[in-house]
């Protein structure tokens, strides 16, 4: 398969995330690098298709505050990398503030995702490295691996969180609506649910966005993933959830997959981007899924027998150790 990665997402290098009152080392760290390009082989760079196909899902504002906020951070006499501490969750008037704090706040859902200095050139890239694989499925390759980092499917229109700050398979989506598929289907199997990538086109018919994750009642995001968030208005019934238990293991996790694409299978799409979180592995520090190495296997045949062409998009997936086996049993069975 061909795989698409460009060094400058080495950029962003994330030292510490908070949650449950502390600290933590960055999960989403640049260790994942090595252990992903060494179990795939060689890569081709992306060309830069600019800004215009980011446009097509973030506002111009997000893009602007992300570009900036690490400058304005270090103008604030701040050290490190930005975070925010509070947020407008009582709904404000929509102030125009200045204000670094104010904006981390407005433009963020969580204290895991902070902002460095390469932060923006690392997302733009990973952005840019899945418009380049979606381009080679587009333009007849059946399969491409857009190696994603930082990943993309918690990031919506206007907001970054859960390690991700644009929003990867759903600029890959709108690429290739724009090019003139009439029908995408995005599957998300990352352990987390894809809250950003589900509100980017909750409310469209022709993007078909179903993801298997652990139950939001129990994990992070908590507040997107459960299984009556069925989409609205023109997007009433394209939107699918399947929230699995902590502690799921390979024999009831198929179960949910063989259903998740047979709906695929009915919106009969033009192209297949899957979001591939690598920490629904049992052994994943920050993850609670018992899937095996061997499991990515059967589970990538269950995606391929759709037969679509199909671009698939990094996500997390946290235990290094087995990084790369895991990604590469999934992709070798495409
Ligand atoms: C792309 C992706 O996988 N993002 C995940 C973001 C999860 N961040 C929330 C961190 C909270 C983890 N709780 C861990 C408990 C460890 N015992
Ligand atoms: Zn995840």
């Amino acid at each position: 398969m061909k795989c698409f990665w460009d060094d400058r997402q080495r950029a962003h290098v994330p030292a510490s995330e908070f949650f449950n009152g502390a600290m933590h080392p960055a999960a989403e760290h640049e260790g994942r690098v090595e252990a992903i390009l060494k179990a795939i082989g060689s890569t081709q760079a992306p060309g830069d298709l600019g800004l215009d196909p980011l446009l097509r899902v973030h506002s111009q504002d997000y893009l602007d505050f992300l570009r900036m906020a690490h400058d304005q951070w270090l103008a604030a006499g701040r050290e490190g990398d930005a975070l925010p501490y509070t947020f407008p969750v009582v709904k404000r008037r929509p102030l125009k503030l200045q204000r670094i704090d104010a904006l981390l706040g407005q433009y963020s859902f969580d204290t895991s995702t902070p902002i460095g200095p390469g932060t923006w050139e690392a997302s733009y890239w990973a952005a840019q490295t899945a418009l380049a694989a979606t381009n080679s499925v587009l333009g007849g390759e059946r399969t491409a691996f857009a190696f994603c980092r930082p990943p993309g499917h918690h990031c919506g229109a206007d907001y970054l969180g859960g390690y991700s700050y644009l929003s990867n398979a759903a600029i890959a989506a709108e690429h290739a609506v724009a090019a003139g598929r009439k029908r995408v289907a995005i599957l998300d199997v990352d352990y987390h649910h894809g809250n950003g990538t589900q509100d980017i086109f909750y409310e469209r018919g022709d993007v078909l966005y179903v993801s298997i994750h652990a139950d939001p009642v129990m994990d992070y995001p908590y507040y997107w993933g459960h299984a009556d968030e069925r989409g609205q208005g023109t997007g009433e019934g394209a939107n699918l959830n399947f929230p699995l238990p902590r502690g799921t293991e390979w024999s009831s996790y198929e179960g949910a997959l063989a259903m998740a694409v047979e709906a695929i299978g009915r919106h009969a799409p033009d192209l297949l981007i899957v979001s591939y979180g690598a920490d629904t592995y049992e052994g994943d520090p920050i993850s609670y899924f018992k899937l095996r190495t061997t499991d990515y296997a059967p589970m990538a045949r269950t995606i391929a027998k759709l037969g679509l062409p199909t671009v698939v998009v990094m996500e997390g997936g946290y235990a290094v150790d087995a990084l790369g086996a895991n990604v590469s049993e999934f992709l070798s069975r495409f």
